[in-house]
């Protein structure tokens, strides 16, 4: 029989913040393994059994004196993130421990990392100890459902995909000028006439989620310790919803269905009472729908919203948001104007537009770093790209990777960051495959930038664990780029 094929203790990404590996400690998977788990933690280790099943083929039930062992450390001191864990792997056992759920959570991530992607004869785990936990807080990917909907089933998909390299957040863009795609109690224009047939980029992309089906897909990211942020994006990205109710444009003309990849010419009319009403209205439902902290609310592009126009309405919004019970993410834009404490502008440009995102780190927010020439997810990787825009530049995985986000605003350092997001723009994209085909491999890139502390990663390291990842994406089933700059295994 031939030697079990066994990874090396570190070769798993994220990288992890410390690796030490012991050789002779390495861990043979007994047929009679158990998993032991306090009940807090009894789903996550319902997942570990379950991989473990898939990888050995024998029965792994849970037990009270498992082989393997999940624990919740209460003695945890304050300072450590909720998603940190230490896992050692010993050759009569492996022990993962952590203060919360989400950091067991973690650690499985990393295990199923280290475990073979299919069946062997016989399964070993490298001995050593890692401990771990993550650089930023916030490690998002976003998915717009606007220009072209994905189905809940293909956004669970995703969600799976992105929850094994330790991202936390899906932010979902739910409204733009082609389509509304969430059902909004008391609006039932939005989805029945912006979120149906026709909508989307080319009228490619039709669909909306009911109230029902966006609870159970936070629901489900809950179960993979993703936190949905919904994004309604306002006041400009908004022609679907003056389709749908023409009284939010300041004439009340109706005005047509656009499926064109136009940006800029819609905007709310600050100066109205229903428009008041109406954005009121939707950040009361979705921030209902919505147990996370965050709401986006857009802010971007606002071309033809005057610059007085955009004050006065952002002025008065930002607060519904707290009013709510929720923190508010906004497209950079929002900088330009006074901030509540715990709004968060996301950066999304190639060169510093302005001093906004400075002044707002100085006065004390938190950022998250979105640039467009490294994190667009959406820009092609090269020339022969079939899909992807290329208005920031083509984006190749090295180019994806070597950059820092504490380094791309002066004024915005490491204690300014809350995290860092990939976005997902889908106006050329159609299905599944697609949204996979833009993501894999560069979305892993930005999880490891979120992830690892900074002075350990390096593009050859990450280079080369990437490349061993190719036959688990296969194994997934996940269409990822086969980039000529990897060596694929
Ligand atoms: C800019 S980035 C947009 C989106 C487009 C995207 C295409 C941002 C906040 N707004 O409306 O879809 O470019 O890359």
């Amino acid at each position: 029989m031939s030697a079990p094929t066994m990874r090396q203790l570190g070769d798993v990404i994220p990288l992890p913040a410390s690796v030490r590996s012991d050789p002779a400690a390495d861990f043979r998977v007994p047929s009679g393994v158990s998993v032991s788990a306090a009940p807090a933690a009894a789903a996550v280790a319902d997942e570990l059994a379950g991989l473990l099943r898939r990888v050995t083929g024998f029965r792994v039930p849970r037990d009270d004196d498992g082989v393997i062992r999940l624990r919740l450390d209460e003695t945890v001191d304050e300072a450590k993130s909720p998603e940190s864990y230490r896992l050692d792997i010993a050759a009569d056992g492996v022990t993962l421990s952590a203060p919360a759920a989400q950091g067991l959570f973690a650690g499985v991530q990393t295990l199923r990392q280290l475990l073979p992607e299919t069946a062997q004869a016989e399964v070993v785990l490298p001995g050593g100890r890692i401990e771990d936990e993550p650089r930023f807080a916030y490690r998002g990917a976003m998915l717009d459902l606007a220009r072209h909907f994905y189905s809940p089933a293909d956004i669970r998909s995703y969600i799976d995909s992105i929850a094994q390299f330790k991202l936390n957040h899906l932010h979902l863009h739910l409204t733009d000028d082609q389509g509304w795609r969430l059902e909004i109690e008391g609006w039932p224009r939005l989805t029945e006439v912006s979120g149906g047939e026709g909508t989307g980029i080319d009228g490619q992309g039709p669909g909306h989620l009911t109230a029902a089906e966006y609870a159970d897909l936070v629901a489900y990211g809950e179960t993979r310790f993703v936190t949905i942020v919904p994004e309604i994006d306002m006041p400009g990205h908004v022609n679907a919803a003056q389709v749908a109710y023409p009284e939010l444009t300041c004439d009340g003309e109706p005005v047509q269905p656009r499926t064109d990849a136009e940006v800029g010419y819609s905007s709310l009319c600050a100066s109205k009472e229903e428009t008041y009403a109406f954005v009121e209205d939707v950040i009361r439902v979705v921030a209902g729908l919505t147990p996370g902290p965050f709401l986006h609310i857009g802010g971007d592009e606002a071309l033809s919203t005057t610059a007085e126009d955009y004050r006065t309405f952002m002025t008065r919004v930002l607060p519904m948001v707290g009013k709510y019970g929720k923190r508010a993410i906004g497209w950079h834009e929002m900088a330009a104007v006074e901030l509540p404490p715990t709004a968060v502008p996301q950066f999304w440009r190639i060169e510093p537009v302005d001093a906004g995102v400075a002044r707002a780190a100085e006065n004390g927010h938190q950022v998250i770093m979105s640039p467009a020439d490294r994190s667009y997810l959406d820009m092609k990787y090269d020339e022969s790209s079939p899909l992807g825009l290329d208005w920031a530049g083509l984006l190749g995985v090295e180019r994806s990777y070597d950059w820092d986000p504490a380094d791309r605003l002066p004024g915005v350092g490491e204690e300014s960051l809350l995290g860092v997001e990939a976005p997902l723009w889908s106006e050329t994209l159609r299905s599944l495959a697609d949204v996979e085909y833009m993501a894999f491999p560069r979305l892993v890139a930005i999880a490891e930038i979120g992830w690892t502390p900074r002075a350990d990663r390096t593009w050859p390291s990450f280079r080369r664990r990437l490349g061993a990842f190719g036959p688990r994406f296969g194994a997934q089933g996940v269409n990822f780029h086969r980039s000529p700059e990897i060596d694929w295994t």
